[in-house]
């Protein structure tokens, strides 16, 4: 099998396993990509995820992640989209639609270990292979960028022309010689609109984000105490934020039914009071089967706290002086602001 048939028929059993898009991106990215990366990291812009700066590993290169690995294959699985203004009724909170739905880590992960059995039965041998979705240290939009998927936007997320971008991203890497597929050009022109909705100014500039000012950083990934500074802007958001995608013009191609592998689902925006109550009876329950895991009671509790502070609404008080005694600094001290807030 020559490599243009070889990669049709890869791609289409990528496609046929329900894949939204595949391209193959090189082993190795170009330097421009590290360098961008290191450059990032030493403005600390990766805030407490202290694993983005462990030294010696090298995130654009699948060898780090697979010895001998000689191309990856780049898939994209579509999410439902959030809509453009989110349909929030007052003292409702707002959970980002990626979390809504089944963990799309496991979704991914087990259809790339099915695309790795049926490139095996297409070459009649077993390849080498290793799946990835944010499971392995690797910066996966600049192999998606590579592997002709989509172009940065200056809201850093992939953006694929006529689709948007509310899709999730995974890897095979291939022990195969494959050669890359052309990336797309930049189709955000003029536009800024992202830049300008960011309720924090976490898009410093186009195309970087500052994570320490991220709703999505500070709603899920940053434990502990927020800057004060940040939290009366986090508005109803309690696990991830959708603004800088929802405001996109590229996005408005995005419809209801794409990303029907994640309509079932879990859990997602509603009344605080019910959150809160959830959260309190059993995390796991509420958050079970779902991305949602990552955050932790304590964290989702700071952040439901936080956001009834924002409401502004003296109906919250009597929850914000039970979260007073929950054991832990993080939730205390929110709650202890949320208070002020009603008060002031
Ligand atoms: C850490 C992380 C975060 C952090 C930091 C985000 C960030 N922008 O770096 C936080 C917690 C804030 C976050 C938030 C979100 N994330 Co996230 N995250 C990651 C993770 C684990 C690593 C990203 C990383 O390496 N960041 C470091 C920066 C430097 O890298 P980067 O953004 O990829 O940057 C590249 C480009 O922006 C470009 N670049 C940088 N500077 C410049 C300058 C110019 C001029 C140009 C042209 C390009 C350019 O080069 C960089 C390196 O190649 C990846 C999974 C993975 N392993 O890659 C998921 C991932 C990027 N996240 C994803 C998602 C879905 C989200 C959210 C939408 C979730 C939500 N709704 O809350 C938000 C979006 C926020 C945003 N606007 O970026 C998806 C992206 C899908 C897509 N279509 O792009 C990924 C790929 C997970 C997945 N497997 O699907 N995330
Ligand atoms: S996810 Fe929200 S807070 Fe983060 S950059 Fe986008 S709009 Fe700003
Ligand atoms: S909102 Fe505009 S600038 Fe931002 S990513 Fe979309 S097209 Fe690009």
């Amino acid at each position: 099998m020559n490599s243009d048939s070889l990669k049709d028929a890869l791609r289409a059993a990528a496609l046929e396993l329900g894949f939204s898009s595949a391209g193959f991106a090189p082993s190795q990215l170009p330097t421009i990509e590290s360098d961008r990366l290191a450059g990032w990291l030493e403005k600390d812009r990766h805030g407490s995820m202290s694993y983005m700066s462990k030294p010696g590993i090298d995130r654009s290169n699948a060898e780090t992640v697979m010895p001998g690995a000689k191309s990856v294959l780049m898939v994209t699985l579509d999410y439902q989209p959030a809509p453009f203004i989110p349909d929030l009724l007052a003292g409702e909170a707002y959970v980002s639609s990626y979390a809504r739905g089944p963990d799309y880590h496991k979704v991914i992960k087990d259809r790339l270990l099915k695309l790795a059995e049926r490139i095996g039965e297409i070459l009649d041998r077993s390849p080498q292979t290793r799946p990835f979705v944010d499971t392995a240290p690797l910066i996966e939009r600049a192999y998606a960028k590579a592997a002709g998927l989509g172009w940065y936007g200056k809201n850093a997320c992939v953006i694929e022309q006529g689709r948007g971008s509310f899709f999730f991203l995974g890897g095979l890497a291939l022990d195969l010689e494959i050669d890359p597929d052309t990336p797309t050009t930049d189709h955000c022109g003029s536009c800024q609109r992202c830049l300008e909705a960011c309720p924090t100014d976490a898009l410093v500039s186009p195309y970087e984000l500052d994570a320490r000012r991220c709703l999505s950083y500070l709603t899920i990934e940053h434990r502990g105490v927020w800057d004060e500074s940040l939290r009366s802007l986090a508005g109803p958001h309690i696990f991830g934020c959708d603004i800088c995608q929802t405001v996109c013009p590229w996005n408005s191609f995005a419809t209801p039914e794409q990303g029907l592998d994640f309509q079932e689902k879990h859990w997602g925006p509603g009344p605080l009071t019910e959150l809160f109550e959830a959260a309190l009876a059993s995390f796991k329950k509420l958050t079970r089967g779902t991305a949602a895991t990552r955050v932790g009671k304590k964290g989702l509790i700071r952040n439901i706290v936080t956001a009834m502070g924002n409401t502004g609404d003296k109906a919250f008080k009597a929850h914000l002086e039970d979260a007073l005694s929950y054991p832990a600094e993080a939730v205390q001290v929110h709650a202890r602001w949320a208070l002020d807030r009603l008060e002031s």
